[in-house]
């Protein structure tokens, strides 16, 4: 028998929960069997989270698979749920979010003041002519605005594209022209590396060639110079003058919240559609119990943009659902030094903290010295989410930033999933660095083979979800075929989410990248996650990404490009003294089978926008081709960089 994916990296350190933490814990052990005993009943009793103006006659119908229907004939209002429940409970007066822009300038708001700005907003919107199932673009920056934007779009039952503010005009045209959008929302610009940049202006460009667009509805951000026809209006003039005043009206469970363009880096990019009950439902639920969430008494800090669906589901969402005060911040990590995050964490006492591996490596990058320069003293509890976790990057924020007492949920899920689904209990779970660990309460995941077997455990294949989930993507939107021949053509009756995975000796889950970059060197499926963990273990290595380039003798060989951390001396004699011992070191921890044919020192790596490494350009430089698209890259510089140092020929080669 064939292997669906080879089973290289053994980990065999493990983690209990604080017992301080397990005793006050949100979620106990119970709560698995309680899913597992009746899953619906359990959703049913996670909706119950919620306010409802009306109650629902069915959990769910899935009559028509994949097509699902969560709460059917239940009645609710989002931003209601979010805002006007906490106030009328007597939390007017919590603050909701403490705001820190780029520039050090700060806002303080409290439920009762974003309940009035978001009503503000509907009054001003419906003004606008906007009713309930129109599109409405939002291009915004990390300011307050934007959640105040989407609230509104979600009071008055408009569904909202919310379009991330570092995207090209292209990108930003094709999603407002996909939804029809009919009114944009956007700033003047926005604050970033230490500079203003301009928004307004593209949106301008985008405008002119979407005639779906009636008004563009602007936020002064910056104060700087823009130009302005006739279809524009300030956000001061109109929402800012607006009432207070605005009756939530509730609308059904499976009415249209928001679509999500994913990234695709080569396709037409997917409009994900996410739907009212479910999402909220799933959203408040694994805010509650991943991050143990006690509202009285936390600071929750998500460092993800708003544009992702991180932002939607663990800024917005969730968090407000559940009346968390949290922290939202403009700006990048730099600046205007490398230090800004842990300050922010200091001075808001950061009880618990939502980030991402890209960042967690960079900081590995820039040195322990960094944060060793403040008081963290405040943080319980840390996420991760986006990327799979190395087992060294996760020991490195056990041990920087949680200083060995914050438990670590490493969270897996997706713009599709909309909400996790993979992730230890922090008051449950032993974690294992690097793994993801079971899936939540009330979730069916599966790792099973090219022939949709699960797997035994030891055995690696296809990460799939067998049961419907509340938070699930509907459709994409406009395109239902599409929804059907990308999630549920290649397994019959199961969810493919096109990674890959494997089940350990305990069957516990580790994420192994997505399928597409899976290798096959000398008829062996090596995943590139393994490979780049074991780069990630050597002391000198900050980040690694690893690819396979078309090789004559084993079909596939591995080639990697590495980061080394800060202090490393990687000129001359010391950079091939390193490369070569790099090789040994991976040889010796997966096995031969996984030794790199050549290891690049390179000081950044192609990254997407939200942070992902984009393996496909490396397959290029690795491959001598051209560069393909580039646009969806964070910073086209680096690949620059890479292609020139390829050509030097820094690399080592058998
Ligand atoms: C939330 C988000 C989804 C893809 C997903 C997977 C990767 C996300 C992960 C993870 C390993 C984790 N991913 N979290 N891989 N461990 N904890 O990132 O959504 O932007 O749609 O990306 O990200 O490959 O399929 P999205």
């Amino acid at each position: 028998m064939s292997e669906t994916l080879a089973n290289l990296l053994q980990e065999t350190r493990q983690f209990p929960p604080p017992a301080e933490l397990a005793a006050a814990a949100n979620l106990t052990a119970e709560a698995y069997d309680e899913a597992a005993a009746d899953r619906l009943a359990f959703w049913e009793r996670q909706a119950r989270r919620l306010h409802w103006s009306k109650e629902w006659d069915q959990v769910l119908d899935w009559s028509n698979p994949p097509f699902a229907k969560w709460f059917v004939g239940g009645q609710l209002n989002v931003a209601y749920n979010c805002l006007d429940r906490h106030v009328e409970a007597g939390y007017g007066d919590r603050v909701a979010i403490h705001w820190e822009g780029e520039p050090g300038d700060t806002r303080t708001i409290t439920y009762a003041e974003l309940l009035a700005l978001t009503c503000q907003a509907a009054n001003a919107l419906t003004a606008l002519g906007v009713t309930a199932g129109d599109r409405v673009a939002i291009y915004l920056p990390m300011i307050p605005e934007a959640v105040v934007a989407m609230l509104a779009c979600a009071r008055i039952g408009a569904t909202h594209s919310v379009v991330f503010g570092g995207f090209s005009t292209d990108a930003l045209t094709n999603r407002i022209q996909d939804a029809n959008a009919k009114l944009v929302i956007t700033a003047d610009g926005g604050y970033r590396r230490g500079k203003a940049t301009a928004l307004k202006a593209t949106v301008d460009e985008a405008v002119s060639r979407c005639p779906s667009v009636e008004r563009v509805l602007v936020v002064r951000r910056t104060g700087q110079e823009v130009s302005w026809s006739e279809r524009d209006v300030w956000w001061h003039d109109t929402v800012e003058t607006a009432s207070t005043e605005h009756t939530a009206e509730a609308f059904d469970a499976e009415h249209p919240l928001y679509i999500l363009y994913t990234s695709g880096t080569t396709a037409k990019p997917k409009g994900i559609l996410h739907t009212s009950g479910g999402y909220l439902t799933q959203v408040a639920f694994t805010h509650h119990a991943v991050f143990d969430l006690k509202p009285e008494t936390d600071v929750y800090w998500c460092t993800a943009d708003i544009g992702w669906v991180t932002g939607h589901s663990y800024i917005v969402y969730g968090p407000l659902a559940n009346g968390a005060t949290q922290l939202m911040y403009e700006g990048t990590p730099d600046t205007p030094h490398r230090g800004r995050f842990w300050e922010l964490v200091q001075k808001y006492k950061v009880t618990i903290l939502y980030t991402a591996p890209t960042l967690i490596r960079t900081m590995m990058k820039w040195g322990e010295d960094i944060p060793k320069g403040y008081d963290l003293s405040s943080l319980r509890l840390l996420g991760s989410v986006g990327e799979p976790i190395n087992p060294e990057a996760w020991i490195w924020y056990r041990e920087n930033i949680g200083r060995g007492r914050c438990p670590i949920v490493d969270t897996w899920w997706q713009t599709e999933t909309g909400a996790i689904m993979i992730s230890p209990l922090p008051g449950v779970t032993a974690t294992k660095p690097g793994s993801a660990m079971r899936p939540l309460p009330g979730v069916s995941a599966e790792v099973v083979d090219d022939q949709a077997n699960p797997v035994p455990n030891g055995g690696g294949g296809f990460l799939v979800l067998t049961e419907p989930w509340p938070s699930m993507l509907r459709t994409i939107w406009g395109d239902d075929q599409r929804f059907i021949d990308t999630y549920w053509s290649r397994f019959d009756g199961l969810y493919f989410a096109g990674d890959g995975a494997k089940k350990d000796d305990d069957g516990d889950v580790w994420l192994l990248g997505r399928v597409d970059d899976v290798m096959l060197v000398s008829g062996h499926n090596i995943s590139t996650t393994e490979v780049e963990s074991a780069l990630v273990s050597h002391p000198s290595v900050a980040e690694a990404a690893v690819v396979g380039a078309t090789d004559p003798t084993t079909g596939q060989a591995i080639v990697a490009f590495t980061i080394p951390r800060g202090h490393v001396d990687t000129s001359g004699d010391a950079g091939t003294a390193l490369i070569a011992e790099l090789r040994e070191h991976v040889s010796k921890t997966l096995g031969p089978i996984a030794k790199p044919r050549q290891i690049m020192l390179v000081p950044e790596l192609p990254k997407t926008r939200s942070g992902k490494i984009m393996r496909r350009l490396l397959r290029d430089v690795a491959e001598n081709r051209s560069l393909g698209d580039v646009t969806t890259l964070q910073d086209s510089s680096v690949m620059e960089l890479i292609s020139a140092g390829m050509r030097a020929g820094k690399s080592d080669e058998d």
